[in-house]
């Protein structure tokens, strides 16, 4: 089984772990950043639709079984018809977050939500929490130099921790029950984050919610060796191999393809 996985650059990193983890054997992953044009989340919208198609005939070429959004900025720039209508399943980031809140929490509870300009401004995961999950006490920011703060690999420097506290002081006013970390390059900065919101305030990271429909699909494996990954980024190969490594905490020698996508 093949399954492609993308995001803009190593925040969906966090979702690949995750489904190497939780399916660790018979499946081959293809991960594909667009690190020649990050970040996505600041860009005009009908642009990062363009590169998202531009991925999607990437993966028909690859032959790949089924897609698993790692990047909520394109998982909210896609209406549900074009998800649907895709030539093989396609995996939201978003929707198993949503359900998870539903089923955990009360109209009583106050939600925050933080992620790119696009995924703000289309709000998926605040029109879902209002209309699924009866959710009133809700609020939202974008955040737009986690991305580039993440990738320059300063997750934990005091710079982030300054950051995060000029970002993030209205939501810690609003101390809210949950927050979700709405964009998967913010997975690296939760220490930050739960340290300066305090303890009331449960983080939820869509990533960890991902594999649940994946495996559902997925179904018996046959198949006994282990998962592979080959990884196909439109900038430096080098450097995403220096950064994954890193991220992913791998021993091995990662497999990076440098690929152009303007054909
Ligand atoms: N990691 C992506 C997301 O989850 O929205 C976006 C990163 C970006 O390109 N800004």
């Amino acid at each position: 089984i093949k399954i492609g996985v993308y995001d803009s650059g190593v925040g969906g990193l966090t979702v690949l772990k995750q489904l190497l983890k939780k399916i660790p054997y018979g499946i081959d992953f293809f991960y594909f950043a667009d690190t020649a044009r990050l970040p996505y989340g600041s860009k005009p919208q009908e642009m990062v639709r363009g590169f998202v198609f531009e991925i999607f005939d990437f993966f028909r070429h690859l032959n790949v079984d089924a897609i698993v959004t790692a990047c909520n900025t394109t998982d909210s720039l896609l209406t549900e018809t074009e998800k649907k209508s895709l030539w093989i399943p396609f995996f939201s980031i978003i929707e198993p977050a949503v359900r998870y809140l539903r089923d955990s929490i009360s109209g009583k509870n106050s939600v925050a939500i933080i992620g790119t300009e696009v995924t703000v401004k289309r709000s998926v995961y605040l029109r879902k929490l209002i209309i699924d999950g009866n959710i009133s006490r809700i609020s939202q920011k974008a955040c737009p130099l986690f991305v580039p703060l993440v990738e320059e690999g300063l997750s934990d420097s005091e710079l982030t921790e300054r950051v995060v506290a000029y970002y993030l002081k209205e939501i810690k006013a609003f101390s809210p029950d949950f927050l979700i970390l709405g964009c998967t390059h913010y997975s690296y900065l939760k220490n930050a984050v739960s340290k300066y919101l305090g303890n009331k305030t449960q983080i939820v990271d869509p990533a960890e919610h991902v594999s649940g429909q994946v495996i559902d699909w997925i179904g018996e494996i046959g198949d006994t060796n282990k998962s592979r990954i080959s990884f196909y980024v439109t900038g430096s190969a080098e450097d995403f191999k220096r950064k994954a490594t890193f991220l992913l905490g791998s021993n091995g020698e990662l497999k990076v393809n440098h690929v152009d996508l303007e054909r």
